[in-house]
């Protein structure tokens, strides 16, 4: 197992990239989607949180779609730091915002989404994470509710009293000028549909461009948020995804504090299903105490979870890929996301070292 770190956009300098090295990690997942452009609620240096119904930020711009030319450079110059390019972290909604909304730019974004993936191997980039969902991860409230007073955030009941208005999807704005109205609730039926059609359109492509992708679980895990269904919000439906289309490229960005939060099934067989199937792409880790609609995020060392069974279940079926902190509480310092961060690095640095130690005897 591999130790790794998230980065948003604008993280991705020299700075960030020797905080990295000096926490022990060889590898980093990079976000290229500005969640925070824009936004009026979320502090750059903790995870995009929005309100409970405020969106993260105004996603890009749809023609400006990333370069080989950066992505390879991008690798490059965290090479160049000692540290590996392991997966670019999800889609601007800004390009396939209407592959999601089964909208009249469908067929023209779903091009764009297979140049990024030829790009992306083309760059040697081996994983795209993307989590297929219409109100994306919102819904939770933000307090001084965690462990010594730390901010944290988690839900504090069902999100379904707002509707997604019009020029919003995956809590992010793609349309500034939309019409007044909201988005039209879809069955689940439909939503299903919407991503089968996708995966059988990409995971070939991914396959041609040996580029891995990785999906992640509804976050928070609700059947529905905001009047919309969501896909995998139990540990079992993760199966009906990778069952839609079979492929080694078909694969998961596995969140533990995700598949915590879920009501049914079991957080140590859900990893251990998965990733005896070895398809577990990379892991999230992150700890919780409850379940939707009523939870929080905790440290790493506390919760609900125990992280050391985790790490060992996936040692124990060979899982070999990047595991990264997923958010932190904030810790009170001047550099909140930097400390919650480390914290959470040096937990898990331990564990893998204890694991070394039992392995060679
Ligand atoms: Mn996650």
């Amino acid at each position: 197992m591999k130790l790794g770190l998230g980065l948003y956009r604008h993280m991705l300098t020299q700075e960030y990239y020797d905080f990295a090295r000096q926490a022990g990690c060889t590898d980093v997942v990079v976000h290229l989607t500005d969640y925070f452009r824009e936004g009026a609620t979320n502090a750059r240096n903790n995870q995009p949180t929005g309100g409970k119904y405020d969106a993260w930020g105004v996603a890009g711009d749809p023609d400006a779609l990333w370069t080989f030319a950066e992505m390879k450079a991008l690798r490059r110059e965290l090479e160049d730091s000692g540290l590996r390019l392991a997966a670019i972290e999800n889609l601007d909604p800004a390009y396939w915002h209407d592959v999601l909304l089964d909208g009249p730019l469908r067929t023209v974004q779903i091009e764009k989404v297979k140049t990024i993936v030829r790009r992306m191997g083309e760059a040697e980039i081996p994983v795209l994470g993307y989590n297929f969902s219409l109100a994306g991860v919102c819904g939770r409230v933000t307090g001084r509710s965690g462990r010594g007073g730390a901010v944290t955030l988690g839900m504090d009941g069902p999100a379904d009293e707002v509707p997604i208005p019009n020029g919003m999807v995956w809590n992010m704005i793609y349309d500034q000028n939309a019409l007044p109205g909201t988005m039209p609730t879809v069955s689940h039926a439909q939503l299903w549909d919407r991503l089968e059609r996708f995966l059988a359109e990409i995971v070939p492509v991914a396959e041609q461009a040996g580029v891995q992708l990785a999906a992640h679980p509804d976050d928070p895990p609700m059947p529905t948020m905001r009047q919309q269904p969501r896909l995998v919000y139990q540990p079992e439906m993760y199966q009906r995804l990778l069952d839609a289309v079979p492929s080694r490229n078909n694969a998961l960005e596995m969140c533990v504090g995700t598949l915590a939060e879920m009501t049914g099934g079991d957080v140590y067989d859900a990893v251990d299903t998965y990733s005896r199937q070895g398809k577990v792409s990379y892991i999230h880790l992150r700890n919780v105490t409850g379940k939707v609609p009523q939870y929080q995020e905790t440290f790493i060392d506390e919760g609900d979870v125990d992280m050391v069974k985790i790490l060992d279940i996936l040692a124990k079926n060979g899982f070999d890929g990047v595991v990264i902190p997923d958010h932190t509480p904030q810790m009170s310092c001047s550099a909140p996301w930097h400390a919650g961060m480390a914290h959470t690095l040096g937990f898990i640095a331990a564990v893998l070292a204890c694991q070394r130690r039992d392995t060679t005897g």
